[in-house]
């Protein structure tokens, strides 16, 4: 099911001319309404009508973070307060928030764009939507929320946490699709068998999930619970929030950008050079039709590759690969790159192992020690006469695929069922010790 066929399957020669059309006007307007851009483009010896082409981005500066948290909280809105109709802000973990700003037109464009994503998710009017992304200042709850009601579902805006309300709701009102981060998923199934109601006898049939990064074996883990098709959806309140990009029902490989609104770019992280299509790096976008809250060329420090391959849905957007993990989730351990969501893939693949884990980084005698805390299943762990040698077996297991997987030697820890800390929003893999040990020097 396609909302917009339009633009969705727009032949890419037109969609190009499209995104340069746009993207000179949105340079203009850049330009001529914030400083900061204005400054950056002078420097960059650019002009909003020296842009003839796509290849011409490369042209153009980055905008990160950093340039974000320098103009806090409104110093990079292009209309004045009073056209803004919306504020949103990311959560992040320290210091000041990242504020984003909508108008009334974003605010559509937004709706939209949420729109497609539910419907490729195959999500229509018909279905009772139980959206348990968190409502407020963060963009999940209310960016789905209005793409609902757009293609004429029922919503019910229930946001995060409480489960076993969550469970009762779902039950009593019939939910066909659920909205929340995977982790969350995960942990309303477990909550669910606890309450001795079966995950696979309710009437979801898919969940629409984001806003962490998960492999394909949690994805399967999910779906298995719940017997439901699970939907990986991407986005991030700098550029607009959920629904930057969607699978679609055919075949669940690759999220599908919306480019008649996003210009994306898959850049090396170190050298800042544009890499070709299917190499992985980290994704730049540009917004080509945000009104309050344009950015450029804005390093999201997530990591991924395109896909251009055209996709039997029939959409002519360009799909991004599952996105690894973020440049600044990254472990670095002992020279080695690893991202959690690999460590995830090695621990669901183990028998007798829970999709439940913690990451522990610390550094002893100058030498970083990984610790892979994960819990048991309650089967394994109810089983008496095998306890200390079949717990040892898997624990040595899990160390030697970990170590074949990077080289390096990890220890593996296993608790008990249930011990370790569940999320109703985003889940919180890694607890990086060296760094707290960095900062007190
Ligand atoms: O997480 C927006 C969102 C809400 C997306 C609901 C999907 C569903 P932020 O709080 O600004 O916005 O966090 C954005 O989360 O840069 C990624 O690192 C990560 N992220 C979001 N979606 C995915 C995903 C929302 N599907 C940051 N896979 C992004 C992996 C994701 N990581």
């Amino acid at each position: 099911m396609i909302w917009n066929e339009e633009y969705e399957t727009m032949p890419r020669e037109a969609l190009e001319a499209l995104q340069v059309k746009r993207l000179r006007s949105m340079l203009e307007r850049i330009y001529a309404t914030v400083p900061f851009y204005r400054r950056k483009l002078d420097e960059a010896g650019v002009t909003p009508d020296s842009i003839k082409s796509l290849e011409d981005l490369q042209r153009l500066p980055f905008t990160t973070k950093d340039d974000l948290r320098d103009n806090y909280p409104f110093g990079l809105f292009t209309v004045p307060l009073h056209q803004v109709v919306r504020i949103h802000a990311s959560s992040g973990t320290t210091g000041k928030p990242t504020v984003v700003g909508y108008t009334r037109r974003d605010v559509e464009t937004w709706a939209e764009l949420m729109a497609r994503s539910l419907m490729a998710a195959g999500i229509g009017k018909d279905d009772i939507i139980q959206n348990a992304y968190g409502y407020g200042l963060f963009t999940g709850g209310l960016g789905v929320h209005y793409g609902a009601e757009k293609i004429g579902a029922t919503v019910i805006p229930i946001s995060g946490g409480q489960s076993k309300r969550q469970l009762m709701i779902m039950r009593d009102f019939q939910s066909t699709a659920i909205t929340c981060t995977p982790s969350y998923a995960l942990h309303l199934a477990e909550v669910a068998e606890e309450e001795g109601m079966n995950p696979k006898g309710t009437k979801l049939k898919v969940g629409v999930l984001g806003a962490e990064p998960w492999s394909e074996e949690m994805r399967k883990e999910i779906e298995n619970r719940w017997n439901i098709n699970a939907i990986d959806i991407y986005g991030l309140s700098e550029i607009i929030g959920p629904g930057v990009s969607i699978e679609c029902t055919e075949g669940k490989h690759g999220l599908h950008i919306f480019e008649d609104h996003f210009i994306p770019e898959i850049i090396d992280p170190d050298t800042g050079e544009v890499l070709p299509y299917g190499e992985y790096g980290e994704l730049v976008i540009t917004t080509i039709t945000k009104e309050a809250f344009p950015v450029l060329r804005y390093r999201t420090r997530d990591i991924t590759r395109l896909i251009p391959e055209p996709c039997r849905c029939g959409r002519t957007m360009v799909r991004m690969d599952r996105v690894r993990g973020r440049t600044d989730d990254m472990l670095i351990i002992r020279g080695v790159n690893i991202f959690p969501s690999q460590i995830e893939e090695a621990i669901i693949s183990t028998e007798g192992l829970e999709p439940h884990y913690m990451i522990v980084v610390d550094r002893e005698e100058n030498l970083d020690i990984m610790e892979v805390q994960v819990e048991v299943s309650e089967e394994l762990f109810h089983k008496v006469g095998d306890t200390v040698r079949g717990l040892q077996s898997i624990s040595r297991k899990l160390e030697k695929d970990i170590k074949e997987m990077f080289g390096i030697s990890v220890r593996v820890k296993m608790v008990e069922p249930k011990s370790l800390q569940r999320f109703e929003g985003k889940a919180k893999r890694v607890i990086d010790n060296r760094k707290i040990f960095n900062n007190q020097k």
